[in-house]
């Protein structure tokens, strides 16, 4: 019979900086704050986000089958700076699809508990699932929610990304750390387009990650404003955290940055860039689901 601690240093084994169980349901106050963001209108033209509201807290009442939850964190840091006069890219998109990496190596760990157990059965999510991922990672303890609304993953900081495994077993559950903002307010302080509007709580409206990555159409003279040089996602209300100065450490998985040194161009260089090199160049990479045009819309609103 498998244990927590075994499940968890499976899924260390398989390379994820931080692992730990949750129930299938949270049990903070998190169905009141998501309903709150909703219904003041943060998510944007995210419309997806108003659906399945019940289940992102609760994944029983469409999975009743789940007993409990591993949420891992996967560190994709680098330890680089951007060179000056290039186009600012997100870490996150440095190298290849996150999706799918974490997904696989989900799948591994489910594989590995298969053979211990061959009644065990799972389902993956990363990113795409309709579950609050940031707050079933607090709940199973692998790090808190700093106010920039990321979770800060203990002895790492926030440049992990998360994925989810929902299990038919019951294992044990892990308890939440210590939320070590304190009096901290750098993220808010520093974010150039006011999208922390209060402590944990984002405006995706004002989100330049938003505004680059998600937003369809043109973008309006206040939004022009609040790019401030980013081609795709945003990074600075991580990048002064000190919980990142203190913690961030390089990945030891080369995939999350395998294309930096090809996207760092100038504003020149990148509008040489064709939609057959665009193609080639996010070949199996997040940025991919942008599409060329709207590419060429935050390059132009850039260098405008
Ligand atoms: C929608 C979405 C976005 C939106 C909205 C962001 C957001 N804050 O939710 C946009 C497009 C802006 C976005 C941007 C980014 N995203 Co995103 N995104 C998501 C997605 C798909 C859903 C998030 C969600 O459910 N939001 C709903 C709102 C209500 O959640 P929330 O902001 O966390 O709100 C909570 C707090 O406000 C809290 N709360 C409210 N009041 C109070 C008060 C107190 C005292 C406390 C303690 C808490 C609290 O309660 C709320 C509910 O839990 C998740 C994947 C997933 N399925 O979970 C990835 C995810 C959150 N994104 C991720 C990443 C990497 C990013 C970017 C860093 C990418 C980039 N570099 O550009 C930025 C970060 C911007 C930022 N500062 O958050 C990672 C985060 C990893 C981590 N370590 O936390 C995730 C988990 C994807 C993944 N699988 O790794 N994202
Ligand atoms: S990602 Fe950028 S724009 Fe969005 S909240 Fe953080 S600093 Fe502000
Ligand atoms: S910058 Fe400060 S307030 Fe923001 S998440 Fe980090 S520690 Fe918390």
């Amino acid at each position: 019979m498998l244990s927590s601690k075994d499940l968890i240093k499976i899924s260390l084994d398989q390379g994820f900086v931080a692992a730990g169980i949750s129930s299938p349901f949270l049990v903070t106050k998190s169905d009141v704050y998501l309903k709150n963001w909703i219904r003041s209108g943060y998510h944007a033209e995210m419309q997806w986000m108003t659906k399945n509201v019940e289940i992102r807290t609760n994944v029983l009442k469409y999975y009743p089958w789940v007993k409990s939850i591993l949420v891992v964190a996967d560190n994709y840091y680098l330890n680089h700076r951007r060179e000056k006069g290039v186009l600012k890219i997100s870490r996150y998109a440095w190298g290849s699809d996150y999706h799918k990496i974490v997904k696989y190596k989900l799948k591994d760990v489910l594989n590995k508990l298969k053979i211990s157990d061959s009644q065990i059965e799972g389902r993956i999510f990363v990113d795409t699932g309709p579950i609050l991922e940031k707050a079933f990672a607090v709940q199973a303890g692998l790090g808190w929610q700093g106010k920039n609304t990321n979770v800060v993953i203990k002895d790492f900081g926030s440049f992990c990304f998360l994925g989810v495994l929902l299990l038919n077993a019951p294992f044990e559950f892990n308890s939440p750390v210590k939320n070590r903002c304190g009096d901290c307010t750098s993220c808010i302080g520093d974010c150039p387009s006011g999208a922390l509007v209060n402590p944990y709580v984002l405006d995706s409206r004002r989100c330049i990650s938003y505004l680059t990555i998600e937003k369809r159409g043109e973008f309006s003279a206040d939004e022009l404003n609040w790019l401030s040089n980013w081609l795709y996602g945003c990074d600075i209300c991580q990048e002064v955290c000190p919980w990142n100065h203190k913690w961030a450490k390089n990945t030891g998985d080369t995939r999350y940055y395998d294309r930096l040194k090809q996207l760092e161009r100038s504003p020149k260089e990148w509008m040489g860039l064709t939609e057959h090199r665009f193609q080639e160049l996010f070949k199996r990479s997040a940025v991919k689901r942008l599409k060329f045009d709207r590419l060429r819309r935050n390059l132009l609103a850039i260098i405008r």
